[in-house]
Protein backbone atom coordinates (compact mmCIF):
# COMPACT_ATOMS: atom_id res chain seq x y z
CA UNK A 1 0.00 0.00 0.00
CA UNK A 2 0.99 3.94 -0.90
CA UNK A 3 1.78 6.36 1.92
CA UNK A 4 3.37 9.24 2.02
CA UNK A 5 5.25 10.27 6.03
CA UNK A 6 4.33 14.08 6.00
CA UNK A 7 7.36 15.98 5.79
CA UNK A 8 6.62 18.62 8.46
CA UNK A 9 5.73 16.11 10.93
CA UNK A 10 7.44 13.38 11.66
CA UNK A 11 5.29 10.06 12.31
CA UNK A 12 2.57 11.21 10.44
CA UNK A 13 1.58 8.61 7.68
CA UNK A 14 -1.53 9.45 5.16
CA UNK A 15 -2.35 6.63 3.03
CA UNK A 16 -4.69 8.11 0.26
CA UNK A 17 -7.62 5.94 -1.41
CA UNK A 18 -6.83 3.17 1.44
CA UNK A 19 -10.40 2.47 1.30
CA UNK A 20 -11.42 1.03 -1.62
CA UNK A 21 -15.11 1.96 -2.88
CA UNK A 22 -16.65 -1.07 -1.69
CA UNK A 23 -15.22 -0.90 1.75
CA UNK A 24 -16.00 3.13 1.65
CA UNK A 25 -20.11 1.70 1.06
CA UNK A 26 -19.81 -0.65 3.72
CA UNK A 27 -18.62 1.77 6.22
CA UNK A 28 -21.29 4.24 5.39
CA UNK A 29 -23.72 1.83 5.74
CA UNK A 30 -22.21 1.11 9.36
CA UNK A 31 -22.27 5.09 10.34
CA UNK A 32 -25.66 5.20 9.30
CA UNK A 33 -26.64 2.52 11.60
CA UNK A 34 -24.47 4.25 14.31
CA UNK A 35 -26.22 7.29 13.85
CA UNK A 36 -29.65 5.53 14.26
CA UNK A 37 -28.88 4.15 17.44
CA UNK A 38 -26.33 7.53 18.66
CA UNK A 39 -28.28 10.64 17.35
CA UNK A 40 -25.33 13.29 15.64
CA UNK A 41 -25.22 15.65 18.61
CA UNK A 42 -23.17 19.25 19.00
CA UNK A 43 -20.28 19.93 20.80
CA UNK A 44 -19.51 23.19 23.01
CA UNK A 45 -16.39 24.79 23.49
CA UNK A 46 -15.08 24.73 27.32
CA UNK A 47 -16.11 27.83 28.93
CA UNK A 48 -17.09 29.85 26.27
CA UNK A 49 -19.86 27.64 25.18
CA UNK A 50 -19.14 28.27 21.48
CA UNK A 51 -21.13 25.12 19.11
CA UNK A 52 -18.55 23.52 17.14
CA UNK A 53 -19.80 23.40 13.57
CA UNK A 54 -19.55 19.77 12.93
CA UNK A 55 -21.84 17.12 14.12
CA UNK A 56 -20.77 14.32 16.22
CA UNK A 57 -21.39 11.05 17.44
CA UNK A 58 -18.98 8.04 18.30
CA UNK A 59 -18.99 4.18 18.46
CA UNK A 60 -16.86 1.48 21.54
CA UNK A 61 -16.81 1.59 24.82
CA UNK A 62 -16.10 5.78 25.28
CA UNK A 63 -17.10 8.28 23.24
CA UNK A 64 -15.42 11.89 22.86
CA UNK A 65 -17.57 15.18 23.75
CA UNK A 66 -17.79 18.79 24.91
CA UNK A 67 -19.70 21.12 26.76
CA UNK A 68 -19.28 24.61 28.43
CA UNK A 69 -19.20 23.10 31.74
CA UNK A 70 -17.24 19.98 31.97
CA UNK A 71 -15.24 20.59 28.79
CA UNK A 72 -13.71 18.03 26.57
CA UNK A 73 -13.31 14.38 27.69
CA UNK A 74 -14.74 11.01 27.25
CA UNK A 75 -17.79 9.13 28.49
CA UNK A 76 -19.23 6.04 28.49
CA UNK A 77 -22.84 7.07 27.38
CA UNK A 78 -24.44 9.48 24.48
CA UNK A 79 -25.15 12.73 26.24
CA UNK A 80 -28.77 12.85 25.13
CA UNK A 81 -30.27 8.83 25.11
CA UNK A 82 -27.85 8.08 28.01
CA UNK A 83 -27.36 5.22 26.11
CA UNK A 84 -24.15 3.34 25.53
CA UNK A 85 -22.48 3.88 22.21
CA UNK A 86 -22.85 1.14 19.33
CA UNK A 87 -20.01 -1.31 18.91
CA UNK A 88 -16.89 -0.06 16.70
CA UNK A 89 -17.78 -1.86 13.76
CA UNK A 90 -15.68 -5.16 12.97
CA UNK A 91 -14.35 -3.63 9.26
CA UNK A 92 -12.90 -0.37 11.30
CA UNK A 93 -11.02 -2.87 14.09
CA UNK A 94 -9.25 -4.59 10.93
CA UNK A 95 -8.59 -1.34 9.37
CA UNK A 96 -7.02 -0.14 12.52
CA UNK A 97 -5.50 -3.73 12.67
CA UNK A 98 -3.81 -2.94 9.29
CA UNK A 99 -2.66 0.37 9.51
CA UNK A 100 -1.63 0.70 13.30
CA UNK A 101 -0.07 -2.85 14.32
CA UNK A 102 -1.06 -1.53 17.56
CA UNK A 103 -1.54 -4.98 20.24
CA UNK A 104 -4.73 -3.66 21.60
CA UNK A 105 -8.27 -2.38 19.97
CA UNK A 106 -9.28 1.03 20.12
CA UNK A 107 -11.72 2.23 22.94
CA UNK A 108 -13.35 4.75 21.02
CA UNK A 109 -13.99 6.36 17.22
CA UNK A 110 -15.34 9.66 16.80
CA UNK A 111 -17.65 10.37 13.81
CA UNK A 112 -17.19 13.78 12.71
CA UNK A 113 -20.21 14.76 10.12
CA UNK A 114 -19.07 18.23 8.44
CA UNK A 115 -21.45 20.22 6.34
CA UNK A 116 -20.21 22.39 3.55
CA UNK A 117 -19.53 25.58 5.83
CA UNK A 118 -17.86 23.28 9.01
CA UNK A 119 -14.61 23.39 10.01
CA UNK A 120 -12.48 22.30 12.51
CA UNK A 121 -10.21 24.70 14.52
CA UNK A 122 -6.29 23.74 14.99
CA UNK A 123 -6.29 21.28 17.80
CA UNK A 124 -4.21 18.59 19.51
CA UNK A 125 -5.42 15.68 20.66
CA UNK A 126 -4.53 15.04 23.81
CA UNK A 127 -7.59 14.06 25.99
CA UNK A 128 -7.09 10.66 25.95
CA UNK A 129 -4.86 9.03 28.73
CA UNK A 130 -2.41 7.18 26.58
CA UNK A 131 -0.54 9.49 24.35
CA UNK A 132 1.68 6.78 22.97
CA UNK A 133 -0.87 5.13 21.14
CA UNK A 134 -1.65 5.96 17.31
CA UNK A 135 -4.84 7.79 16.14
CA UNK A 136 -5.99 6.36 12.75
CA UNK A 137 -8.32 9.00 11.03
CA UNK A 138 -10.39 7.80 7.99
CA UNK A 139 -12.15 10.41 5.57
CA UNK A 140 -15.43 9.85 3.95
CA UNK A 141 -17.00 12.50 1.07
CA UNK A 142 -15.92 15.70 -0.35
CA UNK A 143 -12.33 16.36 -0.40
CA UNK A 144 -11.04 18.96 2.60
CA UNK A 145 -7.94 20.96 3.44
CA UNK A 146 -6.46 19.60 6.34
CA UNK A 147 -3.59 21.50 8.10
CA UNK A 148 -0.75 19.40 10.15
CA UNK A 149 1.53 21.47 12.27
CA UNK A 150 3.89 20.79 15.12
CA UNK A 151 4.06 20.19 18.73
CA UNK A 152 3.26 23.97 20.03
CA UNK A 153 0.55 25.58 18.47
CA UNK A 154 2.88 28.41 16.60
CA UNK A 155 5.13 25.65 14.68
CA UNK A 156 4.83 25.66 11.02
CA UNK A 157 2.29 23.94 9.01
CA UNK A 158 1.44 22.46 5.75
CA UNK A 159 -1.61 21.70 4.65
CA UNK A 160 -2.76 18.51 2.43
CA UNK A 161 -6.06 17.23 0.90
CA UNK A 162 -7.77 14.68 2.51
CA UNK A 163 -10.19 12.91 0.13
CA UNK A 164 -12.63 9.94 0.28
CA UNK A 165 -11.01 6.57 1.51
CA UNK A 166 -7.81 8.35 2.90
CA UNK A 167 -6.48 7.18 6.15
CA UNK A 168 -3.95 8.93 8.00
CA UNK A 169 -1.83 7.59 10.91
CA UNK A 170 -0.83 9.90 13.71
CA UNK A 171 1.99 8.13 15.67
CA UNK A 172 4.75 8.79 17.65
CA UNK A 173 5.70 12.59 17.58
CA UNK A 174 2.75 13.05 15.64
CA UNK A 175 0.52 11.86 18.30
CA UNK A 176 1.05 15.41 19.71
CA UNK A 177 0.95 17.72 16.76
CA UNK A 178 -1.61 20.65 16.31
CA UNK A 179 -3.95 19.65 13.59
CA UNK A 180 -7.45 20.61 11.97
CA UNK A 181 -9.35 21.26 9.02
CA UNK A 182 -9.59 25.04 7.08
CA UNK A 183 -12.10 23.96 4.81
CA UNK A 184 -14.19 21.49 2.70
CA UNK A 185 -13.23 21.58 -0.84
CA UNK A 186 -16.99 21.38 -2.04
CA UNK A 187 -15.84 21.07 -5.65
CA UNK A 188 -13.44 18.26 -5.80
CA UNK A 189 -14.39 14.79 -4.46
CA UNK A 190 -17.02 12.64 -4.27
CA UNK A 191 -20.43 12.81 -2.53
CA UNK A 192 -21.57 10.47 0.41
CA UNK A 193 -23.45 8.01 -0.27
CA UNK A 194 -27.29 7.96 0.20
CA UNK A 195 -28.34 8.40 3.14
CA UNK A 196 -25.37 9.89 4.86
CA UNK A 197 -25.50 12.36 2.00
CA UNK A 198 -28.30 14.22 2.98
CA UNK A 199 -27.13 14.88 6.31
CA UNK A 200 -23.87 16.35 5.36
CA UNK A 201 -20.74 15.98 2.77
CA UNK A 202 -18.29 14.69 4.80
CA UNK A 203 -17.65 12.19 7.49
CA UNK A 204 -13.91 11.83 9.28
CA UNK A 205 -13.71 9.00 11.70
CA UNK A 206 -10.78 8.94 14.16
CA UNK A 207 -10.38 5.61 16.62
CA UNK A 208 -8.17 5.78 19.59
CA UNK A 209 -7.42 3.92 22.82
CA UNK A 210 -8.37 6.67 25.50
CA UNK A 211 -7.05 4.74 28.74
C1 LIG B 1 -10.87 15.68 10.40
N1 LIG B 1 -9.32 15.10 12.12
O1 LIG B 1 -10.15 15.14 9.56
C2 LIG B 1 -10.38 15.98 11.78
N2 LIG B 1 -7.33 14.00 14.84
O2 LIG B 1 -12.01 16.01 10.14
C3 LIG B 1 -8.72 15.12 13.32
O3 LIG B 1 -9.01 15.92 14.17
C4 LIG B 1 -7.68 14.14 13.58
O4 LIG B 1 -7.38 13.52 11.31
C5 LIG B 1 -6.37 13.14 15.18
C6 LIG B 1 -5.74 12.36 14.25
C7 LIG B 1 -6.07 12.48 12.93
C8 LIG B 1 -7.06 13.38 12.58
FE1 LIG C 1 -7.90 15.70 15.99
Amino acid sequence: MFCNEIRSCPGAYHYPGFLTPSVQCDVSAHIIKIIQQAPLFVSYMPRTGVPMSVRMTNCGPLGWMSDKALGYRYVNAHPETLLAWPAIPSPLLEIWDALTQYPKPPEACLVNLYDLEAKMALHQDRDEIDLSAPILSLSLGFDCRFRLGGQKRNDPSSTFVLSTGDALVLKGPARRCFHGVDRILPTIGAALPPPLGDLGVRVNLTLRRVS
